[in-house]
This record gives C-alpha cells, structure tokens and sequence, in this order.
C-alpha cells in the first residue's frame, strides 16, 4: 500500500519533471531553428560586402529612325546581331520625299562629295542596297533584317542632293547592342546597400531595381565615371556636377518596396559611385561602386562590427538546451538516488 503510493508519487514528480525538460528542449530548438536561418539577412545590414552582376533580362528588337527636314534621328543606331530586328521608318518632314536606303557593303562610309550621278550609279545593281524604300511626307514603313556579322552599315536618301546635304546615318550591329541587364541592391537603415558592388557589361543599358529596407533613402548614381570630388568617410560635396545630373535618383520613402529606374546606357567603360544623399548616410558608409566593363575591386575593407545577433541567439538557445538537458538529467538521477522503499 505504501510502496505503490510513493511509488506513484515518484513517477508523478519524475513525469513533470520529464515533461519540463522536454518543453524547454523542444523551445531550445524551435529558437535555433527559426531564428539563426533569418540571421544572414539581419547581419547583412552592417556585415557583409556583396558583388551584384548584371542580369540579361531582354534584347531590344524593334528600332525607329525619323527623317526629318534636316536628316535622320537618330543618324545612329545600335543594334544587336544574330536576330531579327524591325526597323520602323517614319517620314515626318511634311514638305519632302526621302529615301531610307540601306548601303549592302559593310563597314564603308560614303564620300559625301558624291555627286548626285555617280551615287545613283552606285546604287543602281539590286544587290547594291539591303533596303530601298521611298517615303513621301508622313509616310513610313517597316523593315525587318538580321544582321549575321558585327558590322556597321550606312544608311542615306537617294533623292538627288539630300545625301550631299547630310541625309545619311550608320546602323552599327554588334553581339551587345539593344540588351536590357538588371541590377538589384537594397538600402538599409543601417547606412549600407547591399550589394553595395555592381557590375555590368561595357556599355550595358541597365534597368536599377532597388529595395528600400528601411526607411527614407536615395539611391543615386553619380554621372561622372571615378568622381574624384567624393571621399569615402567625408560628407557629400556640396555642389558636384556628377550628383547634380545624377543617371538614376530614386527616392526611397517606403519600406518592403522595391523601386524600379528607367534604363540607363552606361560608357563602354567606367565606376560609377552610388550614393544616398540624405544628410549624414554617405558619411555614414550608405555608397557602393558601379563598375561597366571593369573588373570590380575585392571590397578590402569588411566592417569590424560583431556579429552581436548570431552570437545572442547561439549563447540563448545553448542556455536553454542546457537547462532542458540539466532538467531531464536531474530528474533521471533523483529517480535512481531515492529508489521506491522496499518491504522488508
Ligand atoms: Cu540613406
């Protein structure tokens, strides 16, 4: 009778203490599993230096050049090789026919002391032009080719004495022309963007998307390639042609959006700062680097700030996976110390 009742107690006492044990074990790894994945991103905020690359996003495929009563718009034009392209051709000048005719030689400029005569003989084989089309005052037309080879094309109007006068222009046909990239970086509170170093390919036309993770930011990019004006750990200048016309200069107001520039044709070659210009948070190290066709610098400067977060949720769920273990042990050792009494 007393034996079953103490021993009752004992299996009472040890399943509480069993079920604490096992409460905080189970707490223990719900706080390590739940919070150490999201660490990266919080310490990202003052920690970590990352490169963002470019990203293909789309070819543009579909071009137009004007004629106008002085010549072509654009009288130059860049596009891509090894698909079909459509060139849409629109005659504004009310008063004049031109012609849009595309020269068949490649990478061949033609004197523009032509006379009038000699270039309609140039011109009179079929195979002398690639397109030949004749446009009255509004009118346009559509052509659409693939140029197989990089290779740079001139384009002029046979109407006698247009050429002479300036209606001639050059298609340029390289791998890269018309591609759009993406680049993506995020503004922190904590005076950083990360990535805070961007690369591009030389002369990309670029599309900026920009994630506000704080509150109120600019991501602007200075228009002046290695603006020397700009000192890492001093204030913004305060009057520096490159930030004044900025190529991008998004206003950051609202956390969780993402803000998105218009695209941007870059220089073959160049860095390019980017900046936040809210008072203080250039100082403060809110810049990264833009490189177009250049090999990025290896960020050498990592910021000495701990890792204070990671290390917190390590040391809290160690306490309390010890305590849990310390709790079940010490529960296992009082059922073993203080056996049920015997009968004698
Ligand atoms: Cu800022």
């Amino acid at each position: 009778m007393q034996r079953s009742a103490a021993g009752s107690r004992w299996h009472r006492l040890d399943r509480r203490r069993v079920l604490k044990g096992g409460v905080l074990l189970v707490a223990g790894i719900v706080w390590l599993a739940v919070l150490l994945p999201q660490v990266p991103s919080v310490t990202a905020q003052g920690v970590r230096n990352e490169i963002g690359y470019a990203e293909l996003t789309s070819v543009v495929t579909r071009f137009s050049v004007n004629t106008t009563a002085l010549g072509y718009a654009p009288s130059s034009l860049a596009v891509p090789t090894d698909r079909s392209i459509t060139l849409t051709i629109h005659n504004l000048d009310a008063n004049a026919t031109h012609t849009f005719t595309v020269y068949a030689k490649a990478n061949t400029t033609i004197p523009t002391n032509t006379t009038p005569g000699a270039l309609a003989a140039l011109f009179a084989p079929a195979n002398s032009s690639l397109v030949n089309v004749s446009l009255a005052p509004g009118a346009w037309a559509n052509w659409t080719y693939n140029f197989s080879q990089p290779a740079s094309y001139e384009f002029l109007s046979l109407v006698p004495y247009q050429f002479q006068a300036g209606f001639y222009g050059f298609l340029n046909a390289s791998s890269g022309a018309g591609s759009v990239y993406s680049l993506n970086t995020s503004a922190y509170d904590s005076l950083r963007f990360i990535p805070n170093t961007l690369v591009a390919p030389p002369g990309a036309t670029v599309v900026f998307h920009v994630t506000d993770r704080g509150t109120v930011h600019t991501f602007t990019i200075d228009s002046i390639s290695n603006d020397t004006n700009l000192t890492v750990g001093q204030a913004l200048p305060t009057s520096d042609p490159g930030l004044q016309n900025p190529l991008v200069d998004l206003h950051l107001s609202t956390t969780g959006t993402t803000y998105t520039s218009a695209p941007v044709t870059f220089p073959k070659h160049g860095v390019f700062w980017f900046v936040c210009t809210i008072p203080g948070h250039f100082q403060a190290g809110m810049y990264g680097f833009l490189y177009v066709g250049a090999t990025p610098t290896p960020p050498t400067t990592i910021p000495t700030q701990v890792n204070v977060l990671q290390v917190g949720i390590i040391a809290v769920s160690a306490v309390i996976l010890g305590v849990a273990a310390f709790v079940l042990l010490a529960g296992m050792g009082e059922r073993v110390r203080v056996p049920p009494p015997r009968r004698s």
